[in-house]
């Protein structure tokens, strides 16, 4: 697919030519120090590789896991626990967050996800949920208002509007489940780890997912399971992946995962399609958002496609379909515009900045639906 400019004012770009060499020859997770620029942005998503900003969040109070207790207090949640699927307690956030590192010793490891789930971090936590997205790298994709998020073309007042975050993942140290078992979100997501804490990552590219599926079928189904366990394992979080397992994938099928840590203040970027686990090496508390990029869409048709032809239906979680339909209507309207502006010879900055936008979403999308 080519690379439309979007137009707006690029940053120095880095050489990140070697970096995606050692991504795609050695798997090593491309890291970005320092403020990520929207043109390292875009040579990475364009490829669908993730990556790693490093240094470019400022240490904040207002999102430490104390700070996080007190903004949320003690409203109830439920845990889950990471190493039995149906094992649940309840808990207050407050109470969950500053025990959470204490508790490593009994038999449970415990774990607040995608919190909160009853209405959004914002309405719940205004001052960190604006510190979170003025924190954000690359806020022009990453942010709820960014100018190249699709996800922005939502209508305003749409009133089944998906929640694409933030969301808190707070979980103890894992044992041998890990803290998030293997899974495909159909968005592009942002990962900021808020607190000192260390997890590692496995995340596979897309092109890996056939195989992937293939190694879960043929490893790891007994003979009784039924025919949807693929979709079963990666759409409910069953499986985690272990180093034999790893091995094994790379051993019989040539394919490996990117795995790194996270520490405190990486933010990790994980495009859309791309199958990925976590453990949590400490209690970590980290706060993530979704988000779409134009580079993604094509990987998020995929996983969609892949999800309606098994039988999750309903796990649809970002109304492809519906924000694309928004995001054309929106596009045609703005053309017309464009085209009356040019008739009436009227020379509007403004608009023209937006030409450039409406260029890149148009392409984008017209690749999707051609
Ligand atoms: O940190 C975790 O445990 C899960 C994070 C994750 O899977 C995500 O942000 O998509």
């Amino acid at each position: 697919m080519p690379v439309p400019s979007h137009g707006l004012s690029p940053s120095t770009p880095r050489n990140l030519e070697a970096v995606v060499l050692a991504a795609n020859d050695h798997r090593h997770i491309p890291i970005i120090e320092g403020e990520c620029g929207l043109s390292d942005f875009d040579y990475l998503w364009i490829r669908g590789l993730p990556f790693v900003c490093r240094d470019s969040v400022r240490p904040d109070g207002k999102w430490s896991s104390d700070y996080l207790a007190a903004c949320f207090g003690p409203d109830s949640c439920t845990l889950v626990d990471c190493e039995e699927p149906y094992g649940t307690r309840q808990d207050t956030v407050d109470s969950f967050l500053r025990s959470m590192s204490t508790y490593a010793s009994g038999p449970n490891v415990w774990k607040l996800k995608d919190y909160p789930t009853d209405t959004s971090f914002k309405v719940k936590a205004p001052i960190p949920a604006r510190a979170f997205q003025r924190a954000l790298p690359v806020r022009e994709y990453t942010s709820e208002y960014g100018r190249l998020n699709i996800t922005n073309f939502f209508l305003a007042n749409y009133t089944c509007m998906p929640d694409l975050g933030p969301k808190l993942y707070a979980a103890m140290t894992s044992r041998q489940n890990g803290s998030t078992r293997l899974h495909i979100d159909i968005s592009d997501v942002v990962n900021i780890m808020v607190d000192d804490g260390k997890a590692l990552w496995h995340i596979f590219s897309s092109e890996h997912l056939e195989t992937l599926k293939e190694f879960i079928i043929s490893e790891l189904r007994d003979d009784n399971q039924q025919s949807f366990f693929w979709i079963d394992s990666i759409s409910s979080y069953h499986v985690y992946l272990t180093d034999e397992h790893l091995k094994t994938l790379k051993a019989r099928y040539n394919v490996r995962p990117f795995t790194f840590e996270q520490h405190h203040r990486d933010v990790v970027f994980i495009p859309a399609g791309c199958a990925h686990q976590v453990s949590n090496i400490t209690p970590c508390a980290k706060i993530a958002m979704d988000f779409l990029a134009p580079q993604s869409l094509q990987r998020c048709i995929k996983v969609d496609q892949n999800l309606r032809t098994c039988r999750q239906t309903n796990k649809d979680t970002l109304e492809l379909s519906l924000l694309l339909f928004h995001c054309w209507m929106a596009l045609s309207v703005f053309k017309k515009q464009l085209i009356q502006a040019k008739e009436t010879d009227i020379t509007d900055g403004a608009l023209s900045n937006q030409a450039n936008r409406y260029v890149f979403y148009y392409i984008g999308i017209a690749t999707i639906l051609m």
